[in-house]
């Protein structure tokens, strides 16, 4: 197969290069607190917007050609496929991650559909035994039919929830057949315009059965993995279920589902929640639902989700902290749902956006493990919350100290003022930056 990039394997040259198509910061296989970076960090190219967006927005048409010299539907196709393994490979990207309709255009007829999936899976399959690479996690792309103009899993008409779940069955068998460690249920369109038209209960009934079922199915045909749900508060539709990890939470009790699902936080969707990427990470961590990472950035100035490859080294640090903290991904990863901008048209533009992203996440690694082992801020906040080793706080931790007990305590003491010490906010501010920018 002739190459598609005429740009080297991207090389690690350390932080004074200046050398655009290097690594900074991503060294694989250096070891940081006992792992390959390769190992902390399971970068994964995201199909969608690496081997299809063409930049196609709402005011314009595509700016970058991603036929990949392909003329008809299927040629196309395959050829995505020998091209994302070209940029893995010189990118030392490990894995991918692809909705069905990424590798594979729909046909008339979901028959046909799925033939054309079977010949694209081998082909994927053969590419992946020759180079290594692995699948993070597969998905089905259920909201851009206009069959789903109103969900899947969620539709009010039970046609439509049929065919989601045909969809969702043959995408569980792509996902076995590649050796994929995880699903993903990111509710396109599960979500609604209006009350007025709108059953709730039902509808969010019907995605825990859609849910039950995929589990049932995918266990049944060999499935080890983690299922995870995607949160996003909107877009596309202006109220989407799955609003953050807080409500996901809600929702994975209440159906019974945690022993399957946990969470593929993304950065993008954390802020358009109102959220920090970090407060997401960390509600998942603290209710053991960490699962996988959609890592991009948003812009402080647009509410919508820009997907723009990360560079922001303070958001990557304290995302790191999370998964470091977490003890680091088992079977997720980090998947870049990023995109260059309209404007990074050409195929170098690929290249050059995985390796600002990959360097922003290698140094908000290096900066994590350093923020760890330097531990102020681990032992300012356990010595914050001492007062519940012992005394009253651990009373009331065991479950010795009623209410009664509480009044005479405070009653002896007459003030608590006293006890109560500085946040330090400032300071600790401070010594985030002095990790970073200290050698
Ligand atoms: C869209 C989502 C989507 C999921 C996969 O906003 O981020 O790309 O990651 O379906
Ligand atoms: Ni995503
Ligand atoms: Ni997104």
């Amino acid at each position: 197969m002739a190459e598609f990039f005429n740009i080297p394997k991207i090389p690690y040259e350390g932080r004074n290069s200046q050398n655009p198509l290097a690594f900074k910061f991503y060294n694989p296989d250096e070891v940081i607190d006992g792992k390959k970076m390769r190992e902390h960090l399971k970068f994964a190219l995201s199909w969608w917007h690496t081997m299809c967006g063409d930049g196609t927005d709402m005011f314009g048409v595509g700016t970058e050609d991603k036929r990949w010299g392909g003329s008809e539907p299927m040629e196309i196709a395959r050829n995505k496929a020998y091209a994302a393994f070209e940029i893995m490979d010189k990118l030392s990207v490990d894995y991918y991650c692809f909705h069905d309709r990424d590798i594979a255009p729909e046909a008339d007829k979901l028959k046909e559909t799925n033939a054309r999936l079977d010949e694209i899976s081998d082909l994927l399959k053969e590419l992946m035994d020759k180079s290594g690479k692995k699948l993070l996690w597969g998905t089905a792309n259920c909201f851009n039919n206009p069959r789903y103009m109103h969900g899947a899993g969620t539709a009010p008409n039970a046609d439509v929830f049929a065919f989601a779940a045909a969809q969702i069955k043959k995408a569980l068998e792509l996902t076995v057949k590649l050796g994929g460690n995880g699903y993903v249920f990111w509710g396109g369109r599960e979500g609604y315009e209006t009350l007025l038209n709108t059953n709730l209960g039902l509808e969010q009934d019907n995605m825990a059965r859609l849910m039950k079922m995929a589990v049932e199915y995918a266990r049944s045909i060999g499935f080890k993995g983690d299922f995870y749900i995607e949160p996003k508060p909107k877009e596309p539709t202006k109220h989407q279920y799955d609003f953050d990890t807080a409500t996901v939470l809600g929702f994975l009790r209440k159906y019974d589902l945690l022993n399957d699902f946990k969470m593929n936080i993304e950065a993008n969707h954390a802020t358009l929640a109102g959220h920090t990427f970090q407060h997401e990470l960390r509600v998942a961590r603290e209710n053991g639902v960490f699962g996988s990472i959609d890592a991009n950035q948003g812009d402080m100035l647009l509410g919508w989700d820009t997907d723009q490859f990360p560079t922001n080294i303070y958001d990557a640090t304290l995302c790191m902290y999370e998964v470091l903290k977490a003890g680091g991904f088992t079977h997720g990863g980090l998947n870049f749902d990023s995109k260059a901008r309209r404007g990074s048209f050409t195929h170098e533009d690929i290249f050059h956006s995985y390796i600002a992203g990959m360097d922003t996440f290698a140094l908000g690694l290096r900066m994590a493990d350093k923020l760890i082992k330097d531990g102020r801020i681990d032992k300012f906040v356990e010595d914050r919350y001492s007062s519940w080793n012992s005394g009253i706080g651990a009373d009331i931790i065991s479950g010795r100290a009623k209410m009664e007990d509480l009044e005479k305590y405070v009653l002896e003491k007459g003030d608590v003022l006293s006890s109560v010490s500085s946040g330090r906010q400032e300071m600790l501010e401070s010594v985030l930056n002095n990790v970073l920018f200290s050698d």
